[in-house]
């Protein structure tokens, strides 16, 4: 079976990653803008990509790329610069940027939360503190007010696994704190219900009839056979096993399933799940390696991978799982809301950006997307990760994800080569693709 005709052919960004203007217009600082040393290079997201002033360029980059859809996320430290106060600047900027996406013919899909975290709310305890959902609330509420006249397409947040668990338990992520799991789950418990809550407030809010969703680090299993019993064990893996629990499990079960897992049995009451697991409309999955790609990495059973300059392992057949996992799972239609690779890109003599690797990426892995398609499971769109070359938290301005490469010296942006192989994509609507391998 084809993709959907209205298939969301699309890019995705985040607002700390590419709009820079770090303080304008009454915006105050996140958790990102004062992470200081911990970023390399001593690179900072203060101007990124100067997205807030050079929008109106950047819609006109997606429209000749082809894009149908872009992914953004919208500030809170924007919108509510202190507690409970909003910026109407803050909501004009991203009411002007829905509008004009709509009126270019490309779908907004608005991200609630990415990360970065106002730091007076951090301050106040982050999401340790239960009053985020309130203020998290208020700001959502304000968001869907201004934007939902042009925006359909809600995801309430971005990859719960990386602002949680890396930026309260391992502290590899902004705001670098490190407590173990067991300390955290007030942590996990106040953005389960916030989530649900705000699902609750788009539907009774929003404007226009809203598809609500949230996007996972969704990191599965690949089987090691398409025998019924290893696929049943790499289900297993991917959401039962103490690593598939954790990087899925924990956050889907309750949200999806209305229980919840093991790990956060003692945590969560039936009041909580009945607020938690307000019915959304898809599931969206990050996807850019397998699980097995993590436990390589630790040494059991490891095998010469392909690697992207993060060191993350290149394996297309982790998209086609990871949907299939989550369908068979959730039951939810799925919206790929990331997927990409990290490369150390240049510009060549002749001004282009040539880029082999990611368009055979773009060509591998939606190949075994569109294996999950003719499959009958439903599929509403792919946002490729990343619409242009951006901050990449801790990691800076190093590797590039874009289909367009930014000349951060000058802000020039450049279609690469992948650029345009994405758009022959899209036109085809992902047909006459090579067999994916
Ligand atoms: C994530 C984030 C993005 C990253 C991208 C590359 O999934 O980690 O949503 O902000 O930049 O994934 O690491």
């Amino acid at each position: 079976m084809p993709f959907a005709k209205d298939f969301l052919w699309g890019a995705a960004s985040a607002a700390a990653q590419i709009e820079g203007a770090w303080d304008a217009d009454g915006k105050c600082p996140s958790i990102w803008d004062v992470a200081g040393r911990r970023v390399k290079n001593g690179d900072d997201c203060h101007t990124a990509c100067n997205h807030y002033r050079r929008w109106r360029e950047d819609i006109e980059l997606m429209r000749r790329m082809g894009l149908r859809s872009y992914r953004f996320s919208v500030s809170m430290c924007r919108v509510m610069p202190e507690k409970g106060r909003i910026n109407p600047a803050g909501l004009a900027f991203y009411a002007g940027l829905a509008k004009a996406l709509r009126a270019a013919g490309i779908e907004p899909i608005c991200t609630l939360y990415h990360w970065d975290l106002p730091v007076w709310a951090q301050n106040e305890g982050g999401w340790g503190n239960a009053a985020i959902r309130d203020w998290f609330l208020q700001y959502a509420g304000a968001v869907v007010d201004a934007l939902s006249g042009d925006v359909r397409w809600w995801i309430t947040f971005n990859e719960p696994q990386s602002f949680i668990m890396l930026g309260y338990v391992t502290g590899a992520h902004a705001p670098f704190e490190r407590r173990p799991l067991s300390f955290r789950q007030h942590h996990l418990r106040n953005m389960l219900m916030a989530h649900g809550a705000a699902v609750r407030l788009i539907r009774a809010r929003a404007k226009t009839p809203p598809r609500i969703g949230i996007a996972m680090a969704a990191t599965t299993w690949i089987p090691d056979s398409e025998a019924p019993e290893d696929v049943r064990r790499a289900a297993w893996r991917s959401f039962g096993h103490i690593a598939g629990e954790i990087a899925n499990g924990m956050y889907m079960d309750p949200i999806a399933l209305g229980r919840p897992s093991p790990l956060l049995r003692r945590a969560l009451d039936a009041e909580d799940l009945k607020i938690i697991s307000e019915p959304m409309d898809f599931v969206g999955v990050n996807v850019y390696q397998p699980l097995n790609g993590f436990i390589d990495r630790l040494g059991y059973g490891a095998q010469p991978r392909r690697r992207t300059c993060m060191g993350w392992v290149v394996d297309g057949r982790c998209l086609y799982w990871t949907i299939r996992h989550f369908w068979e799972r959730y039951h939810l239609p799925v919206m790929v809301t990331e997927n990409g690779m990290a490369a150390h890109d240049a510009l060549s003599p002749d001004g282009r950006c040539h880029d082999p690797e990611r368009a055979a990426f773009l060509d591998e892995f939606i190949g075994h997307m569109k294996r999950a398609a003719d499959e009958g499971i439903p599929l509403l769109g792919y946002q490729h990760w990343s619409v242009m070359d951006n901050f990449e938290w801790c990691e800076g301005y190093g590797p590039r994800y874009g289909l367009a490469y930014v000349d951060y010296r000058t802000q020039r942006r450049i279609i690469k080569d992948s650029g345009l192989h994405y758009a022959d994509i899209i036109r085809a609507n992902g047909e006459n693709l090579p067999e994916a391998r």
